[in-house]
């Protein structure tokens, strides 16, 4: 299989074209602030009607979980919603549940066959993760996966919505 470019860049996340955005979302898959209302308000209603769907069948999305639904109006062909670890000092299996929502959003592109996602910087806004070590945790899951399993996906872009972030990402990935 062709090799996976993993790329970076600074913006808003529901201005990229890909085939599927990720959600930072929380366990109700009911919408909420930061990267999530941005979300809900750019693609509209149908968004938020599957993800009530959704919990009908399965009451909601675990930590490190994620589940797929339209992309509604955004230029994305689909939202993978993932609901990332809230920061609580750190020893608390944070990095884990952390690494899971990587790989659990990148296993779903890759069972719908998918060709491009993009993430944001999933709990580094409300969820208090520290940028730094989110950072490493979301390079580290995603090479990881790549190394562990073939997928269709032929690039996966980190968006970040702040310089900070930005500088992190291109710090790692260049290293
Ligand atoms: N595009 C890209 N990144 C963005 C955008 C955007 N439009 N808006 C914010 N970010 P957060 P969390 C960045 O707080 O920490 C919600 O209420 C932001 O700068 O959105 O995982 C959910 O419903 C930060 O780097 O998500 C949950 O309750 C990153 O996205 C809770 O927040 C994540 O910040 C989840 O908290």
């Amino acid at each position: 299989m062709a090799e996976t470019i993993i790329e970076v860049q600074q913006g808003d996340i529901t201005k990229i074209k890909v085939d599927a955005v990720v959600n930072a979302a929380n366990s109700s898959l009911l919408g909420g602030g930061g990267v999530d209302g941005a979300i809900h308000r750019a693609g509209g209603p149908d968004i938020l009607e599957e993800c009530r769907q959704i919990r009908a069948r399965q009451g909601g999305c675990d930590t490190g979980e994620a589940v797929i639904t339209t992309g509604g109006n955004l230029p994305a062909q689909y939202v993978i919603h993932t609901v990332g670890a809230v920061w609580s000092g750190g020893r608390n299996g944070e990095p884990e549940l952390l690494a899971n929502c990587y790989h659990n959003s990148l296993r779903i592109a890759s069972e719908k066959q998918l060709r491009s996602i993009s993430f944001p910087n999933i709990s580094t806004g409300i969820y208090g993760y520290p940028k730094p070590q989110a950072a490493q945790v979301a390079v580290q899951a995603v090479k990881d996966f790549l190394k562990d399993n073939d997928t269709s996906l032929q690039r996966i872009v980190f968006v970040c919505f702040d310089a900070e972030n930005l500088k992190l990402y291109e710090g790692i990935l260049n290293n």
